[in-house]
């Protein structure tokens, strides 16, 4: 892949065991019509290729990196230390994670100076959210599309204490 060819969002997952976790986070940034790239590299497994992954997006239009990982999840965090681009973790409740508390804390627990982004375990749609923020701050268009989203939600609230009154006293 050459550089140009990398979109504002990455998706980085330490195994493609985790896109059922993820896959969350892609739908919703194509929803808002935000380029993304998702990769499988692993910080264990692949250490090698992630440093050569990391360097080649050095000067790609890339603006923010969600990183996805279970278990020791050590993604997030290396990622974080060879770059300045903000990085969104997300813990993934994998096969191998104690509940997915192993891959919050591995990810959270950052030293200072280095921070990720944390989210909440499995809260790939959050990440990608909090991505649209970033993005959104020089971009009025995707700005309109977060205050609908803002408003859609807020509707289904409204609705759904409708519908539980109605249910419980029939008014
Ligand atoms: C982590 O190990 C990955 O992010 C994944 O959550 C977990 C298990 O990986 P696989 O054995 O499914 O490839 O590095």
């Amino acid at each position: 892949m050459k550089a140009d060819e990398f979109k504002d969002v990455i998706i980085l997952l330490g195994s493609k065991s985790d896109w059922q976790f993820v896959k969350d986070a892609y739908e919703t940034l194509r929803q808002f019509e935000v380029g993304v790239t998702v990769r499988v590299i692993s910080a264990h497994r692949t250490p090698q290729l992630l440093d050569n992954f990391l360097n080649k997006i050095r000067d790609s239009q890339v603006k923010v990196i969600i990183a996805c990982a279970g278990g020791a999840a050590h993604l997030p965090g290396v990622v974080a230390a060879k770059t300045i681009l903000p990085v969104i973790g997300v813990p993934c409740k994998s096969a191998i994670s104690i509940e997915g508390i192993d891959s919050l804390l591995s990810i959270v627990q950052m030293p200072p100076g280095v921070p990720v982004a944390t989210v909440g375990i499995n809260a790939a749609k959050n990440a990608a959210l909090l991505a649209i923020s970033i993005l959104a701050i020089y971009d009025a268009s995707l700005r309109k599309k977060l205050i609908s989203y803002r408003e859609e939600i807020a509707k289904k609230v409204m609705k759904d204490d409708e519908e539980l009154n109605r249910e419980l006293h029939g008014t």
